[in-house]
């Protein structure tokens, strides 16, 4: 397979496994990219509230208050600018 087709349906994966645990499925909350964050050791894990609103806010691009995987794709491919 195409690594960069390996490496969408990866990413893909992990968006799926957290987008599953409530509400709609297509898309995640507030407390699954918590719980996102936290369960892949991601380097950046805000430490209260005020900075888990601030780091959703980010993801959230269109501040529709879930993250799509568009929103979330967008975001990761970004990090690659820092
Ligand atoms: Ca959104």
């Amino acid at each position: 397979m195409s690594k960069i087709i390996s490496s969408i349906a990866l990413l893909q994966a992990v968006f799926d496994e957290h987008a599953g645990k409530d509400g709609d499925p297509k898309t995640l909350t507030k407390k699954e990219v918590a719980d996102l964050l936290k369960n892949d050791n991601f380097p950046i894990e805000p430490s209260n509230q005020a900075e888990a609103d601030q780091f959703f806010n980010m993801l959230d691009g269109d501040g529709d208050g879930v993250v799509t995987f568009r929103e979330f794709g967008t975001f990761v491919l970004a990090l690659s600018e820092i």
